[in-house]
């Protein structure tokens, strides 16, 4: 039996990509067209598979490595016959290629719609007797493989490779999770299954009168999807509380009349951003992380703030990187440009990426308060409602003040009650004198 180098084939364009997965072990058999690794370009990922069967002998390649065609991938002791062991197959004959993600709503854990070359298989399903449709699910095809034979509805299972994407590890642990629930793979999370609860009744609405079915956005399916995990994974406490802000809008004010003819606008969004910053340093346990086994906090050192901005197509939430060193100028100047961006679908998933922290503000439309969802794997999430103004008690009177409602959730996995009070009395503190923002 002879050794072979097997060397990387002809992949069109993907030159000097980085190999994401080694799917393979040195002792490993493996049969033609078994993937051996897979690369990943800003476009696209790419398995590429055996030309022909054998042992492992030797890894040549590890994750992170840059190859590009005739780069050699193993050593490989090849049993049976041995055709030339670098074949140039071209696009669909054994190379299988998944779309790069696009810009979604929930910035961090994205998940990823790309059309399956194996969509609509067949392959059967362990406790089930439908297909499985993971149409929607980023993954390479032997992560998708692996699902099937398991029976795990991919479209349940967050992608923790890079741009979201579903590894064998995230099967695994999905498969885990949906064990120790009692739940059953394949069933799909409205079917209520992994929950234990009944599952969402199929209703005819037509029944009752004239009915017109409406598709969801993409950004609508997807950030239904992660509001629906991370209210599911996160145990939410919403803290209310309000700040005098009667003192920061006159300031505000006279700022913006004094920028008028630059036609920069200032809002009190912009404050609240400088504000929630200086909460983070004052309690760095909300500028935390749970790593995905729940057993450390990822503290960080960074302050970049995610704003939800709402566009017609639905919700998504860009970054603003290091508040902390910007001025109000600049913030105010970057949020129009985010804002703009986001509602000509501009943004790229990397300016939805890196969060700390979230705020989600209606201020300019209304309501006294509300409870946002944790944006995971953030803790922590600030909700600001429309300021208006309320006699509030000084002591000897009561005086007309402009308050601001304060609404914040969190992971009560990871902060406290009182420190959930804490940081919204911290908030409402920095916000009633911002003279504070700078001590
Ligand atoms: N109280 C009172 N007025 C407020 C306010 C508040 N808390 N916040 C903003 N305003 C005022 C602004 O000053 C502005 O008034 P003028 O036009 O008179 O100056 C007006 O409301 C409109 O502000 P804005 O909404 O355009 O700007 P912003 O900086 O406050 O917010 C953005 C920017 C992108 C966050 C906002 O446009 C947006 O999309 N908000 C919706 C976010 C959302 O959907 N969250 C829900 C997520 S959960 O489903």
């Amino acid at each position: 039996m002879a050794i072979q180098e097997v060397l990387v084939p002809d992949i069109g364009s993907f030159k000097d990509v980085e190999i994401i997965e080694v799917l393979v072990n040195v002792g490993d058999t493996i049969a033609v067209e078994d993937s051996l690794i897979t690369i990943e370009s800003d476009k696209s990922s790419m398995e590429i598979p055996s030309p022909v069967a054998g042992v492992i002998k030797e890894l040549k390649v590890k994750v992170g490595d840059r190859i590009s065609e005739g780069s050699l991938v193993v050593m490989m002791e090849v049993v049976g016959e041995t055709p030339h062991p670098n074949p140039s197959p071209s696009r669909g004959e054994g190379l299988e290629e998944v779309p790069a993600p696009q810009p979604v709503a929930a910035p961090p854990v994205a998940p990823v719609l790309s059309p399956s070359p194996l969509e609509g298989e067949g392959l059967g399903v362990r406790g089930s007797s439908s297909k499985l449709d993971f149409s929607k699910a980023y993954a390479t095809p032997s992560v998708r493989k692996f699902a099937r034979e398991l029976g795990a509805d991919l479209n349940k299972v967050t992608g923790s490779g890079r741009k979201g994407r579903i590894t064998q590890e995230d099967v695994k642990a999905y498969i885990k999770d949906v064990m120790s629930m009692g739940g059953v793979p394949g069933k799909s999370a409205n079917s209520g299954n992994t929950l234990g609860v009944a599952p969402m009744p199929d209703i005819d609405f037509s029944q009752w009168g004239a009915i017109e079915t409406v598709p969801l956005s993409r950004i609508n399916k997807l950030t239904g999807e992660f509001l629906h995990r991370n209210w599911v994974h996160i145990p939410h406490v919403t803290q209310f509380d309000q700040a005098d802000i009667t003192d920061l809008e006159a300031f505000r004010k006279q700022l913006n009349e004094e920028n008028a003819k630059s036609g920069m606008k200032i809002t009190p969004l912009v404050f609240i951003m400088k504000a929630v910053v200086a909460g983070l340093k004052a309690y760095p346990r909300f500028n935390s992380s749970l790593d995905a086994k729940g057993e450390n906090l990822i503290r960080k050192s960074y302050y970049n703030v995610g704003v939800a901005v709402d566009t017609p197509d639905g919700l998504v939430v860009p970054v603003f990187r290091d508040v902390d060193k910007k001025s109000i100028m600049q913030l105010s100047e970057e949020l129009k440009e985010m804002s703009a961006k986001a509602r000509d679908k501009k943004l790229k998933p990397a300016d939805m990426q890196g969060g700390c922290f979230s705020i989600s503000s209606l201020g300019g439309i209304g309501g006294t308060k509300f409870t946002p969802i944790v944006n995971a794997p953030e803790v922590a999430i600030l909700g600001v409602s429309k300021s208006d103004i309320q006699p509030i008690w000084n002591g000897k009177e009561f005086a007309p003040r402009l308050m601001l409602p304060l609404s914040l959730s969190y992971d009560h996995r990871v902060i406290d009650g009182a420190d959930g009070a804490r940081f919204t009395t911290y908030l409402a503190k920095m916000l009633g004198d911002i003279r504070r923002l700078l001590v």
